[in-house]
């Protein structure tokens, strides 16, 4: 397998706007970021992934973006993110920004200009249509609820909106909007940037005729027919001429589709972040509402994910991120076992075949925040549900709950850094309440602990630094339909290393394979105490993770 800098980089999800307020305005900022570079080197990251730090209304958090080209007020200036970008590279750490190019907000210059006539040259550049019969255009929803059209009246037509009605979809038919985009992630990559996240790459094209949807948006609004030629177009502008890293997120692509985005020969992307996972435990017709998963169901989607891109492409790794719940209280166990598995799910994220992605938090095992009053909310996405569901006369309680399981701000609490007041993420009031178990779980008492999920992670990622086996070694399930247990092995020339997860809060035995029971057991990590003593067979203990050497 050819190697790259990006397939054996382990990247840092930094949400800005809950990691470091350095300036006591309740909300962290780029100065912020610049004054935990340490800390990020001390953990052994080598690339952070900054969430949207370009000017905006805030909509949804800075994934409206009105000047693609200034920073936000409230994160600082453009001298901030030069200083920050230099102070990154100073420490061997890369920066990938985030690319919102779906939609901008209905604040951007653009749009302000296209709503003002139907005859502005800007008005191509966003998706315009007449009213059906006094009715929406088409039946296509919004991902935040209600219709994806909105009115406008000055013109008397609707423009499309997939997201919020502030975040006007572009019209990637157009040309000259294509042409300034790229320009535009140019203006960051001649700054010295590292790569991009390319938010909902594969909604950029929608079917000519904008037909409604029948049973699924895929290839309508979703991996629509363009996709590819805009990608290709894009590699071909921008990131050829680049040693970069691209990852684009990807809702609704398979596993069978995904090399035709990131197949080594086909020049577009060198990963997505897929949804399989993510997706697992939500009620098909609300993710609101989640239904049990089964280790079975985790086991096949990445043995699926790993086989169908073997020799082709690349895989991203991540079990939570800033729009799902807390990964340790979703796959894990927050209350009794929190750090057994908090630390059992990284050794997988961390020895599986593709780049680990760390969200912030995750590395001191932070939890979903379980807000009991909609007031602690502050996400559109959470709000607008619970607007939808009290109209249509659900029980309140009952919102609550799911809103308290499901809520995108669960991961967008303040980073714990300390247990004095507000978890010494800021000195004012935080723009959104902080998780009260920073009074134990924070990054101060985490340094202090030898035997930290922090320390677990540091030994994770220098595992994957001195063992190349864990990058481009090739991988072998053991045991497929254990209900309980993930174990694999990598194989790269004569090196091998064992890995065995027990997934659950049981003890259960696990049996060495016949065709290892020989072999010398050296242990490389693991999250209980234990000797080298290996024999036929092991008791793993809750939520148990082993890593050998064989
Ligand atoms: O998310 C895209 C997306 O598909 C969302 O519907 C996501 O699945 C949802 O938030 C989970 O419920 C991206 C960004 O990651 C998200 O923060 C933005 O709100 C969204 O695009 C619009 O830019
Ligand atoms: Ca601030």
């Amino acid at each position: 397998m050819k190697k790259e800098w990006w397939k054996e980089a382990v990247v840092y999800q930094i949400y800005p706007r809950s990691f470091y307020d350095s300036n006591g305005d309740g909300i962290g900022d780029l100065n912020g970021v610049i004054e935990k570079l340490d800390y990020l080197k001390f953990l052994g990251v080598d690339v952070i992934w900054l969430c949207p730090i370009y000017k905006s209304p805030n909509d949804d958090n800075g994934y409206d973006i009105s000047d693609y080209k200034n920073i936000m007020d409230e994160f600082g200036n453009m001298d901030d993110f030069d200083r920050l970008l230099k102070e990154a590279h100073n420490r061997g750490i890369k920066i990938l920004m985030d690319l919102v190019v779906n939609h901008t907000s209905d604040e951007h210059e653009w749009f302000v200009k296209a709503a003002s006539s139907k005859y502005n040259p800007y008005r191509d550049y966003y998706i315009w249509r007449e009213g059906k019969n006094g009715q929406y255009p088409n039946n296509w929803k919004s991902f935040f609820g209600g219709s994806a059209w909105e009115y406008n009246e000055k013109t008397e037509d609707y423009y499309l909106h997939l997201f919020t009605k502030k975040q006007p979809d572009l019209n990637w038919e157009n040309e000259n909007m294509r042409r300034e985009i790229y320009k535009m992630m140019k203006f960051w990559l001649d700054k010295g940037v590292d790569g991009f996240r390319m938010d909902v790459f594969n909604f950029y094209s929608k079917k000519e005729g904008l037909p409604d949807v029948v049973d699924n948006p895929d290839g309508i609004y979703i991996n629509g027919p363009k996709i590819h030629d805009y990608i290709k177009e894009m590699h071909e502008e921008v990131f050829q001429h680049y040693d970069i890293m691209t990852v684009g997120e990807a809702p609704c692509v398979s596993s069978k589709m995904a090399p035709l985005y990131v197949g080594e020969d086909r020049k577009e992307l060198n990963m997505i972040f897929h949804f399989e996972l993510m997706d697992i435990s939500n009620d098909p017709k609300d993710k609101f509402i989640k239904v049990p998963w089964e280790l079975k169901d985790i086991k096949d989607i990445f043995m699926r994910w790993y086989e169908d891109l073997k020799d082709k492409g690349w895989n991203s790794l991540f079990m939570n991120n800033h729009d799902q719940p807390r990964m340790v209280s979703r796959f894990g166990n927050d209350k009794e076992y929190r750090v057994e598995s908090a630390k059992m799910l990284a050794t997988l994220l961390h020895t599986f075949v593709g780049t680990p992605y760390i969200y912030q938090g995750e590395e001191i095992g932070m939890t979903n925040a379980y807000f009991e009053n909609i007031s602690d909310y502050r996400d559109v996405e959470t709000l607008n549900y619970y607007n939808e569901k009290i109209k249509e006369g659900i029980d309140e309680e009952i919102i609550l709950k799911r809103i308290q399981i499901t809520s995108r701000d669960n991961a967008r609490t303040p980073m714990q850094w300390d247990n004095s007041e507000n978890a010494g993420f800021t000195n004012a009031t935080p723009w959104i309440n902080v998780n009260p178990n920073y009074k134990y779980i924070n990054v101060k008492s985490a340094l202090e602990d030898r035997n930290s999920i922090f320390y677990y992670y540091q030994k994770l990622i220098k595992l994957r630094k001195e063992n190349s086996v864990i990058v481009y070694g090739d991988l072998n399930l053991i045991y497929k339909d254990d209900k309980n247990i993930f174990s694999y092995v990598r194989k790269l020339e004569d090196k091998e290393i064992l890995v065995i997860l027990n997934f659950f809060d049981k003890e259960v035995e696990f049996e060495i394979p016949q065709k290892y029971k020989n072999k010398k057991f050296e242990l490389l990590i693991g999250n209980y105490e234990t000797d080298n003593q290996v024999k036929n067979k092991i008791k793993l203990r809750p939520y148990e993770a082993r890593v050998y050497s064989l």
